[in-house]
């Protein structure tokens, strides 16, 4: 590798989503990250970073680390840890066979860490109870692939973004999504004036900079595009004519949706917009539709997939520059996953379990013990851990406790088992809570290895920092497993790149005897340095093209690769589908349909961003987002809290009124579990039920019931220990939720029946919370300040070091609350002087940032996270002079908003339509 200058940052990719943005990393030299940047030269972003890729050093080490091995909760030798996880595997093994244990891994291993996994489990374990949480997230894709290109295959680059004349994105909420991937479509309707339509029952931040937003019925997106088949053929458009399955597709569509009625009625769409995006769809050549979750997590994903891929085959649209289906991965190697056969039903390198695949990967690994045929899916192992088939289970970079669908069920299945491993690198989360063995793994920033993104290109993760305490890449963790199991010889890896090299050659293999187009033979033997400076390069790599195509580059090496799959003749085939309803559907009981999904600024359950506080701050409280005629047909209003109760589990939530839901439709986020709020994870109420091909959960719709809770009391508590563990044996209220407020500080709003009579209730209830929360506060008398008539109290207590190290405010209502922000100053050395201060200056303190009626509880969020700036800062730039476009870059050129990953873009656009409507 040429070596970079010294003080020059490592390129490193970013561990968030699927976009697979390139970033550049360097130490702060004081055990953490200088702030990263995005990395020119990576052709997935070219420079640009999302607020998440942009926080990334705010999210790294210190307290909340998981660092040492743990037994039943206790410190222990990793070594001893090893010892046992070996141990309980073999016994399980030998009791119940290879059917008795599993492995539940996820799409943010790296490629290594997972070819690891699946190698053991499948080729020595003799078991394919290999899942991932990839089934929750990309299965229905894969399946989709299969049943139309015979393998999971995406055909499309991201080029075909920047040279597409019309993006359909389905299901996807990219704006926030795949942030990055949204600039460059926002680019290319700057440069070339690319139309965009979205199709998602709410009208997302993506939908509301669209030129054509369908808010379809949930479950509705087979009919549509069913409806569009039906209209390509009577328009006589079909450009495949002998496409292989035309004719059954075409006659199931015809079933579906013979006429504009028919479509309208099974879309919820007006026959208007239909007509109106079929002219856009069918007249532009140069289409590429998107499609993520609302498409894939669904009882009938699988079809949808078909559904639109169906279209794109018949249009000849496959393979083409600027055009055909992409599906949006999720996760930073949701791909790369797929690669290394990390689902149950693949065996690797995308192979199944037939003889010949079998005996092929066998010979390859040296083993005669080969599972024999696919294992459990993720819904079914929670079956399986309930009724005892299950006995052993490893779970890997994923916290199933919250994600997965009916969580409450497979909490109580998963303290069933009687082994429980567990590795992660944070401490605390609510799978862990479930777990007798803990492994600490190396992170993000101190691990190598490669992903693979959305549009098949493979990158490096490169190591920054050195893990800490006894952390280890998780490649490492189970090669110690697999040599104390008796396979040492067969894992004899002394690092990543051995991997890579081993993966590289089966996929070759696996290519020659079986015509995979998934090879990257031509990245074999690229040896520890070639690995090292590999640059981003996308699948296939066959053999042939074998060797360096491009000279070191900024310290890398380029090979040629694969832009664009052409998948001609019987390369791609129609699937006959039929449009099915979602399972869950509303009643008198359970009135209503709750969807889940993303925020722009979490990742998933917030074991990492959520220590951000710059990321929190956009959306701070598990909320609920309600039509304003469901909300006033329930009787709750913006603000307030709402028990929010599905047919498996419940959830306490704000509740946000919001117009752009669809009437009878609610919207919960995913991201808050027990271990940030009491009672808000969302996978208590999702539903279990499963797409019958893909084996995807239903996770975008649940019958619910709406009620609201008024409690007797609000808090907040401002306090400088961010991540306190929450003390064991002590009473926390029903409802409360925290977050970093700002670097160090946590932020926790608190609310419960039972409301203090005097003074002394009050200011026992505050001290119980404050300790409930872990506050680290001394034992010296808190300075307080009570307004009796009123029921408002504040209080500050101090630290060891004399300094006020947390600030609580209490009141009978949640609007009776001082502003976040002015409480927080409180922990400022710059306002308080610490033990010198005079006990009455304290008191003004207090008293001074306890503003009457400035209530609001919150801080303005941030419209734009890269820059942090907030709605009334972007109103005071835009000024009022010149058109749309003359603001914007107005607001840009003076704030800085909208101009770095540029997904705040649309958000901006409509804020400043509405202020021009109300002026
Ligand atoms: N900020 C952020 N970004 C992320 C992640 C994150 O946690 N946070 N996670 C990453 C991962 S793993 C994934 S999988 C992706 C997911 O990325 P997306 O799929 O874009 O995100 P979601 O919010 O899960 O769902 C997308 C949309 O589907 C809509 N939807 C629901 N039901 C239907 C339906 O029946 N039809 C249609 N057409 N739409 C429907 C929802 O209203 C929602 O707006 O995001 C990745 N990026
Ligand atoms: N209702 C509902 N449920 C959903 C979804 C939805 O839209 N609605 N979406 C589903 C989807 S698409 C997804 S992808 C899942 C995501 O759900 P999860 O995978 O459960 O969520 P994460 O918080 O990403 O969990 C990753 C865990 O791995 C740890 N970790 C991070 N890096 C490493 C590492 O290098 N090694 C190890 N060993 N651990 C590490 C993190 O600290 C964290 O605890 O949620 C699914 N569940
Ligand atoms: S879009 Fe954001 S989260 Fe996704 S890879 Fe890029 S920087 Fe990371
Ligand atoms: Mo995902």
């Amino acid at each position: 590798m040429t070596a970079l200058p010294p003080m020059a940052a490592t390129r490193t990719t970013c561990p968030y989503c699927g976009v697979g943005c390139g970033v550049l990393a360097r130490p702060d030299g004081a055990g953490g990250l200088a702030p990263v940047q995005g990395d020119p030269d990576h052709p997935a972003n070219r420079g640009r970073l999302c607020g998440k890729g942009r926080s990334l050093a705010d999210t790294l080490g210190g307290a909340g680390r998981l660092t040492r091995a743990r037994l039943h909760g206790r410190p222990v030798a990793l070594d001893a840890a090893l010892d046992r996880v070996a141990a309980g595997f073999a016994a399980t093994l030998a009791r119940k066979g290879p059917s008795g244990v599993a492995f539940y891994l996820s799409g943010q291993m790296l490629t290594e860490d997972y070819y690891a996994a699946n190698k053991l489990a499948k080729g020595f374990l003799c078991t394919a109870n290999v899942d991932t949480n990839s089934r929750l997230c990309m299965s229905s894709t894969v399946a989709g692939h299969v049943r139309a290109f015979g393998e999971d295959l995406v055909p499309g680059a991201y080029d075909d973004l920047d040279g597409c004349d019309l993006a359909v994105l389905v299901g996807s909420n990219a704006a926030w999504c795949h942030p990055v991937l949204f600039g460059r479509l926002m680019d290319a309707r700057g440069s070339r004036g690319t139309r965009l339509v979205v199709i998602d029952p709410r009208r997302t931040e993506t939908a509301a900079g669209a030129d054509l937003h369908l808010p379809i019925r949930p479950g509705g997106d087979v009919a549509l595009y069913q409806f569009l088949l039906v209209e390509a053929a009577r328009r006589g458009l079909i450009a495949a004519p002998a496409a292989i399955g035309l004719a059954d597709a075409l006659a199931d569509a015809r079933a579906d949706t013979p006429d504009l009625a028919a479509a309208a009625d099974l879309t919820g769409l007006t026959p208007d917009s239909l007509h109106r995006f079929a002219d856009m769809v069918l007249a532009t050549d140069r289409t590429v539709t998107l499609f993520s979750q609302g498409v894939n997590q669904s009882g009938a994903g699988t079809d949808k997939v078909n559904a639109i891929l169906n279209l794109d085959i018949a249009l000849g649209r496959i393979g083409r520059p600027g055009a055909g289906p992409f599906s949006l991965t999720g996760q930073p190697n949701a791909m790369g996953g797929r690669e290394v056969g990390g689902l149950a039903n693949q065996l690797a390198a995308h192979l199944g379990f037939s003889d010949a695949e079998r005996a092929m990967v066998g010979r390859f690994w040296g083993t005669d013990t080969v599972a024999t045929g696919p294992g459990l899916k993720a819904v079914e192992m929670i079956d399986a851990l309930e009724d005892g088939r299950i006995e052993a289970i490893w779970i890997i970079g994923t916290n199933p406790a919250v994600s997965l669908p009916d969580a409450g069920r497979f909490r109580r299945a998963l303290a069933r088992c009687p082994l429980v491993v567990v590795s992660d690198c944070v401490t605390g989360t609510d799978t862990q809570a479930l777990a007798h063995i803990l492994l600490p793994a190396a992170g993000w920033s101190e691990k190598d290895g490669t992903v693979t993104n959305s549009e098949r290109r493979i990158s490096r993760q490169r190591a920054v920092l050195p893990a800490p305490g006894d952390a280890l890449p998780d490649w490492r963790l189970i090669q110690a497993v697999a040599r104390r199991l008796g396979f040492g010889h067969a894992f004899d890896w002394r690092h990543p790149s051995e991997i890579f090299d081993e993966h590289a050659r089966l996929s070759a293999e696996a290519a020659r005897h079986f015509g995979r187009r998934f090879d990257i033979g031509g990245l074999a033997g690229l040896g520890r340095q070639g690995y090292d400076a590999l640059a981003p390069v996308q699948w296939p790599v066959p053999v042939s093209r074998n060797g360096p195509q491009s000279g070191p580059r900024n310290g890398q090496l380029g090979h040629a690769g694969t832009a664009r799959l052409t998948l001609s003749g019987d390369g791609a085939r129609m699937v006959a589908v039929r449009h099915r309803r979602p399972d869950d559907q509303p009643d008198t009981d359970f009135p209503l349909v709750l969807n889940t999904g993303r925020l722009r600024d979490q990742w998933h359950t917030m074991t990492r961003t959520g220590r951000a506080a710059r990321l929190a701050a956009h959306s701070p409280e598990p909320c609920l987002a309600l039509h304003p005629a469901d909300a006033a047909a329930t009787g709750v209003q913006d603000g307030d809290i709402a028990t929010v109760t599905g047919r498996r589990g419940a959830c306490l939530l704000r509740v946000v009124i919001d117009a752009g839901q669809r009437p009878g439709e609610a919207f919960a986020p995913i991201h808050w579990s027990d271990a940030f709020a009491a009672e808000a994870a969302i996978g208590r109420i999702a539903s279990p039920v499963t797409d019958p091909l893909s084996g995807q959960p239903e996770l975008k719709h649940a019958a619910i019931r709406v009620e609201r809770w008024q409690p007797d009391w609000a808090g907040i508590l401002v306090d400088r220990s961010t991540a306190a563990p929450l003390r064991r044996g002590v009473r926390l209220p029903r409802y409360w939720t925290r977050h970093a407020v700002e670097a160090g500080r946590a932020l926790i709003m608190a609310a419960d029946d039972g409301r203090p009579v005097d003074a002394d209730g009050w200011r026992s209830l505050a001290n119980r919370l404050a300790r409930g929360f872990g506050a680290a506060i001394d034992t010296s008398p808190p300075i307080e300040l009570f307004d009796g008539g009123r029921g408002r109290m504040r209080i500050a207590w101090t630290g060891s070091d004399g300094r006020i190290a947390a600030v609580m405010a209490l009141a009978p209502r949640h609007d009776d609350l001082p502003a976040v922000a002015n409480l927080a100053r409180l922990l400022d050395p710059a306002a308080d002087r610490g033990p010198s201060a005079p006990p009455l200056l304290r008191l003004a303190l207090l008293a001074d940032h306890d503003p009457a009626g400035d209530g609001g509880g919150v801080a303005e969020p941030a419209v734009c996270a890269c820059a942090g700036i907030g709605r009334s800062a972007i109103l005071a730039a835009a000024g009022t002079a010149g058109d749309m476009t003359a603001r914007l870059n107005r607001i840009t050129e003076t704030t800085g908003a909208g101009g770095g990953c540029g997904s705040c873009r649309g958000a901006i656009r409509e804020l400043l339509a509405h202020d021009l409507v109300t002026a």
